[in-house]
């Protein structure tokens, strides 16, 4: 961990106003360390050290994000927004470079503006479900038109054969003999009888009757900024932003929006798929997000809906045989408890299909 004197000098190489007061941990993301710094004026910034094990191109990574922000920020002007300093993220270049990254010979760092009194969520209720569906639908209609092509910063990232079968070598190579255990053999024969089933946005791609489009892809309840009334002003946290399938923010924020407890609880008997917010994210998204969206992906919405929790549930259950290497952990088990978890939510998306897609077809 870095001391508070290193974390000043890290913050004074990006091109800051005044000098730093205080730097405190922000936020609880399990890939990056997020930070808040308060400065002595006026404005104060987040700063991020980036995981590059994870997002090994950070120059890539932060082209996307600068191309993203910039589009976004030319269509809330066109569009005669107001505030757009709190609608768009604003990242800070160096002092010496117009680079928003630093790379202090261990780490890469870069800092944002802080947008000032604005809320994030842990849970939503169907008010604030609808409006996130609205924003998450605005977002991907606003970079619909993005002109240049945004590279993949993780590489596959939802694609699901490509989890499927890194559980699979997960399984075989075993490492660390977590499969030992009878419940974990017991998950991996479960999970390995959907997997076919929900490799199908794959094969619809290829088939050439799903498109990509520029999506989030990590639209989690807390990636958003509301404000007090509880309107989303801002989306954040853009390092998976390329190209997926819609089903990738659909399927992702009803997988945290929707679940009755969180990701990680133990008590999986309170796991519930909570329909009034399902109903209310996807009136929103499909407000904003009609223009755009295609007959495959609008009758596959349900589809995406099961897809995120099995394959969170394949990527916690493949780090867990892995010993732990990609998601942040508390306890040992962490990764078996988020399992359960999302393999649980995934069963109770399962018998709402019908449900689900009969609400949507209702939707104009
Ligand atoms: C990670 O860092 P965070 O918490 O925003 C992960 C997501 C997972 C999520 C599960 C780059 O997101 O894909 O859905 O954890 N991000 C990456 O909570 O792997
Ligand atoms: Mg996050």
């Amino acid at each position: 961990m870095k001391s508070q004197e290193e974390l000043f000098g890290i913050v004074g190489r990006f091109a800051v106003d005044g000098q730093v007061r205080s730097v405190e941990p922000l936020g609880n993301g399990l890939i990056n360390d997020t930070f808040k710094v308060i400065m002595d004026g006026e404005e104060s910034y987040v700063l991020q050290r980036i995981n590059h094990a994870i997002f090994t191109d950070v120059d890539l990574l932060q082209h996307n994000i600068e191309v993203v922000t910039a589009h976004l920020r030319e269509k809330l002007i066109a569009a005669g927004e107001t505030d757009i300093d709190r609608k768009v993220l604003r990242f800070v270049p160096l002092k010496d470079s117009p680079k928003t990254y630093f790379w202090d010979g261990g780490s890469y760092w870069r800092t944002s503006v802080f947008i000032p009194d604005t809320f994030t969520h842990e849970t939503v209720n169907p008010e604030y479900s609808y409006y996130a569906g609205k924003a998450f639908g605005l977002f991907e209609a606003r970079l619909a038109d993005l002109k240049e092509p945004l590279g993949e910063t993780i590489p596959d990232f939802h694609n699901m054969e490509l989890r499927d079968r890194q559980l699979k070598e997960a399984i075989a190579a075993d490492p660390v003999g977590r499969m030992a255990d009878p419940e974990v053999r017991r998950i991996a024969d479960f999970l390995s009888g959907y997997s076919f089933e929900m490799c199908k946005a794959e094969r619809m791609y290829r088939e050439g009757i799903l498109p990509k489009r520029i999506c989030h892809c990590d639209t989690k309840v807390n990636n958003m900024l509301f404000d007090a009334a509880g309107n989303v002003l801002c989306v954040i946290d853009l390092d998976t932003v390329m190209p997926s399938f819609v089903f990738s923010d659909f399927g992702d924020f009803l997988r945290t929006g929707a679940n009755t407890v969180a990701e990680d609880d133990p008590d999986i008997d309170r796991v519930e798929f909570n329909m009034e917010i399902f109903k209310a994210f996807s009136r929103g998204y499909i407000e904003s997000a009609s223009s755009f969206l295609t007959p495959v992906e609008r009758e596959n919405l349900p589809y995406a809906v099961s897809l995120f929790p099995y394959m969170q549930a394949v990527r916690f259950f493949a780090d867990y045989i892995n010993g732990d290497t990609y998601y942040r952990i508390r306890y040992p088990e962490h990764n078996l408890v988020r399992t359960r978890n999302q393999v649980r939510l995934f069963q109770k998306t399962l018998e709402k299909r019908g449900e689900m897609a009969a609400y949507l077809d209702s939707l104009a």
